[in-house]
């Protein structure tokens, strides 16, 4: 039997012009870290842990966050090494253990955090951290505690199996690490497709393995409304069913899976347009069309009153709902044509000398924008809000998500407003193995102006729009795509390497998949041993 299936594979290699080359069976396990680190130092010199007793040690402030950190980490460096310790190559010698660049095991890690924790992320948050792994010293200091977050996640990445499959080994190193840029996000659209609790939250688990720091809830839009409110919970009647609502309860959990893992929520509540489902339980809010739209409902009709008094009141929740300081108002892709065949519209716009529906979306969004700043929280808008010349306040976001981003986001940093990109990490936009790399190769601050300026490009995110997706199907195609994301944002602009990123990301994807996190392959060929 054997025999056979040795010449049949010699046939095989010689008919085909295909040489494969099987690597050794733990190749998936390095210790490298993805993303980049701002400077970091590796030595050949190494040590061992022991899973079953290591420890980590606080040895500065703590609270909540630190040891829930404390408990998911040792949670993982256990289960990794139980993992791939069951598919480990046998066949390796003890040699390793002789080696001169051994020095003995670790036995803890020394995190120290430096000042009381913040209760919740925010975007000026200071993720910077250091990590030393030295003969005699493991030890993670940190400012903050987002700084410790993300220093744990570091050093988890640095472990990798010993070559005998017995215990997890960590190269001596020095790590100083920082992000680059402050706001690093997935958009995860829950309308189109309602995407079940347990699936947003490995979603956030995979966030905090690459270092994301906001989750941008596009949570309702045309097709349906999960969100159930405290004030109008009959909105819900615009959810697909019953069962796939997020209660109240739900939200709070979520923000705090999210917090405990240096994760802002950011909600979107996407008005004028997209908001059909709006429409199910307050039909009124919505334009009547007619003409040849007669019978169908268009964008919230932006002439009434009472309209405003009831989206006043939803964000009102909303900024109390969710504690970030930031909440995008959306405003993208209003379509006029339903405006256009209402006459109520038309005569308001004659009234008050309106000569466009592109001033009757800037009349709207401007009282929405001045609302929601009377409550000391701050916008973000889709990009059209700015193109249409909305006057917007100081600080407020605009979001790229179309067009030419190196002349949108000169504009944008040239009026002096912060901006986000997102136009080229549309996680739904497939193409064939490897696309990760086009989202790899796009350069935020590829645009020419002065440096200042350059500065209000606050980072970007991911986009994973839930048309063609659900619970089924999200999270490979999150990750480790937006993986490339997470590194553009977080590493220095000189770490371009692709050969170099895709071997750390091959071991990142295994890595995510040791994790339960069901990454797909990123590039082609090869083997994970998750
Ligand atoms: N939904 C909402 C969408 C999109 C936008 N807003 C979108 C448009 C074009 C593409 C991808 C997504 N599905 N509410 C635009 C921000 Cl190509």
């Amino acid at each position: 039997m054997h025999k056979f299936i040795l010449v049949f594979s010699a046939l095989l290699t010689l008919s085909s012009s295909y040489i494969v080359d099987f690597g050794p069976v733990v190749k998936a396990t390095k210790g490298s870290i993805w993303p980049h680190p701002k400077t970091i130092v590796s030595t050949n010199y190494f040590r061992t842990l022991r899973p079953s007793t290591f420890d980590f040690e606080t040895i500065g402030y703590k609270c909540d966050i630190l040891q829930s950190a404390i408990d998911r980490y040792k949670q993982i460096i256990v289960v990794h090494l139980r993992r791939l310790r069951y598919k480990a190559d046998s066949s390796y010698s003890n040699k390793w253990r002789n080696s001169s660049e051994f020095n003995g095991s670790m036995e803890a890690l020394k995190v120290d955090l430096k000042k009381s924790c913040e209760k919740y992320p925010h975007l000026d948050m200071d993720e910077s951290y250091d990590l030393k792994i030295s003969e005699n010293q493991a030890t993670l200091s940190a400012e903050s505690i987002w700084g410790v977050l993300r220093g744990l996640e570091s050093f988890s990445q640095l472990l990798y199996l010993s070559p005998d499959g017995r215990t997890l080994l960590v190269n001596e190193t020095t790590i100083f690490d920082e992000p680059r840029f402050k706001h690093r996000g997935l958009l995860v659209d829950t309308s189109r497709h309602f995407i079940s609790m347990s699936t947003l939250e490995r979603i956030l688990d995979g966030m905090a393995y690459n270092k994301l720091n906001v989750f941008h809830w596009h949570i309702v839009d045309d097709h349906s409304f999960p969100y159930q409110s405290v004030k109008y919970p009959e909105m819900t009647r615009g959810a697909y069913h019953p069962s796939m609502i997020y209660s109240q309860k739900d939200v709070a959990d979520i923000i705090e899976y999210a917090r405990l893992r240096g994760i802002r929520v950011m909600a979107e509540f996407d008005t004028p347009g997209h908001t059909a489902s709006w429409g199910a339980s307050h039909p009124e809010l919505l334009t009547k069309c007619y003409g040849v739209y007669t019978g169908k409902l268009g964008p919230i009709n932006p002439i009434l009153d009472e309209n405003y008094d009831f989206i006043y009141s939803l964000y009102d929740e909303i900024v109390d709902v969710f504690p970030d300081k930031y909440v995008h108002l959306g405003g993208d892709e209003v379509g006029f044509e339903c405006w256009q065949t209402n006459q109520d519209i038309l005569n308001y716009m004659k009234q008050y000398n309106m000569t466009s529906f592109v001033q009757l979306e800037e009349f709207y969004i401007q009282k929405l924008i001045d609302k929601v700043a009377s409550l000391n929280a701050i916008p973000i808008v889709w990009q059209e809000v700015f193109t249409n010349g909305v006057r917007l306040p100081k600080g407020t976001i605009v979001h790229v998500w179309t067009g030419d981003r190196r002349k949108l986001l000169l504009k944008i940093t040239e009026q002096k407003l912060p901006a986000l990109l997102s136009s080229c990490w549309y996680l739904d936009h497939l193409s064939t193995g490897g696309d990760w790399v086009k989202f790899y190769n796009c350069e935020p601050h590829d645009f020419t102006v002065k440096e200042d300026l350059r500065k209000l490009v606050l980072g970007g995110e991911a986009c994973m729009w839930s048309e063609v997706v659900d619970d089924s199907n999200v999270i490979q195609r999150i990750f480790p795509r937006a993986s490339a994301t997470a590194e553009k944002l977080w590493s220095p602009m000189n770490v371009v390497d692709i050969e170099d990123a895709k071997s750390r990301m091959e071991e990142h994807y295994c890595r995510m998949r040791l994790r339960n996190i069901n990454a797909q392959p990123p590039s082609g060929p090869g083997l994970c041993l998750a």
